[in-house]
């Protein structure tokens, strides 16, 4: 499994983005003008963990819950207009779009949930995983470390994107940090293959990323949010996003600098919170060739002055074998498992 970052430089009105394949993570520092890359890990394993990785990852038939599945709801389906056209290019054009009966579950999975599945199955995340050496003999042997990317908030030129060498879902700011009093936060800092085997572990599947957006729609027809037009500053706030100037001034009026615990926001026409912002949130890829998947909803990240990719039509291209501290997910399941739609 090949592995490598992206990382956004600048955003001043259009995304500048940098693609650097097979130099997998990397810290990005801009100063002075000037873009230093340091390569600092690249993502494969040739070890037990990897194998383990491999068996979890692959499943086949329908999509239904086990007694270990967080709760969900139950959605009915149906045609509507997905995308939009008074968001970002990539969001047009709007077109019908029909989706079948499905369920997904009411909140983004979390620590809790996820450290259920590490304690049942010993499953090692890609973010924990040593770079093999073997695979990678053009990269110094100090450089390949098991980590993931963290933001930290720049205090002058600096990119705000850092691979941290440690900075794992069990730790998401590196070592040091830890989850004991965020059991009910969202769980971050996990790749496409750690989502993949946790919903199969659950008997589910990633929703494909229109039954997301028809469920992040909650029933209303071309509404901007998730709750209707009115955007998620005014008044009570609706959603756990930025609010101020990103990435130096996070006056967090929605009570959260970063996570929040799930559900602590109004839950969504379907009963489903945190549609928007907190973690974004990984949806099926069509395929695993490119190494690119799709991200949903926004994050804790996301403000009006930089990413206002926390409405439902919005969407970010993601590295498969990538991950941050503002990615997590929720799972789906097949309709025909003897649930009945309630929504
Ligand atoms: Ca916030
Ligand atoms: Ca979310």
């Amino acid at each position: 499994m090949s592995s490598f970052g992206v990382f956004w430089l600048l955003e001043v009105g259009l995304n500048m983005r940098v693609n650097l394949q097979r130099l997998c993570m990397v810290r990005v520092l801009v100063h002075a003008g000037v873009i230093a890359v340091l390569v600092t890990a690249c993502g494969e394993q040739g070890s037990n963990s990897q194998a383990l990785s491999d068996s979890l990852v692959e499943r086949s038939g329908p999509a239904c819950p086990t007694s270990e599945a967080p709760a969900f709801i139950a959605i009915a389906g149906g045609r509507f207009i997905m995308g939009s056209e008074r968001g970002y290019p990539e969001e047009a054009p709007e077109r019908e779009v029909s989706v079948g009966a499905f369920a997904l579950t009411t909140h983004e999975i979390t620590n809790a949930d996820f450290s259920r599945f590490v304690e049942a199955t010993g499953y090692v995340t890609v973010a924990e995983r040593a770079p093999d050496p073997a695979l990678h003999t053009d990269i110094p042997r100090e450089a390949l470390v098991a980590g993931s990317a963290v933001f930290v908030p720049p205090t002058g030129a600096e990119y705000w994107w850092q691979f941290v060498p440690g900075a794992s879902w069990q730790a998401p700011e590196g070592p040091g940090s830890d989850i004991s009093d965020r059991a009910d936060h969202p769980v971050v800092h996990v790749a496409y293959d750690d989502v993949l085997a946790y919903a199969n572990w659950v008997g589910g599947r990633l929703p494909t990323e229109a039954e997301w957006e028809f469920a992040a729609r909650g029933g209303l027809e071309q509404a901007i949010y998730a709750w209707g037009d009115t955007p998620p500053h005014e008044g009570t706030p609706r959603a756990n996003t930025w609010q101020g100037l990103f990435p130096v001034i996070n006056d967090a009026d929605d009570g959260y600098i970063g996570s929040a615990p799930v559900g602590e926001f109004d839950a969504n026409g379907y009963g489903l919170h945190d549609m928007t912002g907190n973690v974004w949130e990984w949806v099926a890829a069509p395929d695993r060739q490119s190494n690119m998947g799709l991200i949903k909803g926004g994050s804790f990240l996301c403000s009006d002055n930089f990413c206002r990719r926390f409405r439902p039509s919005a969407n970010q291209p993601q590295e498969l074998d990538f991950s941050t501290n503002h990615i997590g997910f929720r799972v789906a399941f097949d309709a025909d498992c003897g649930a009945e739609p309630e929504a």
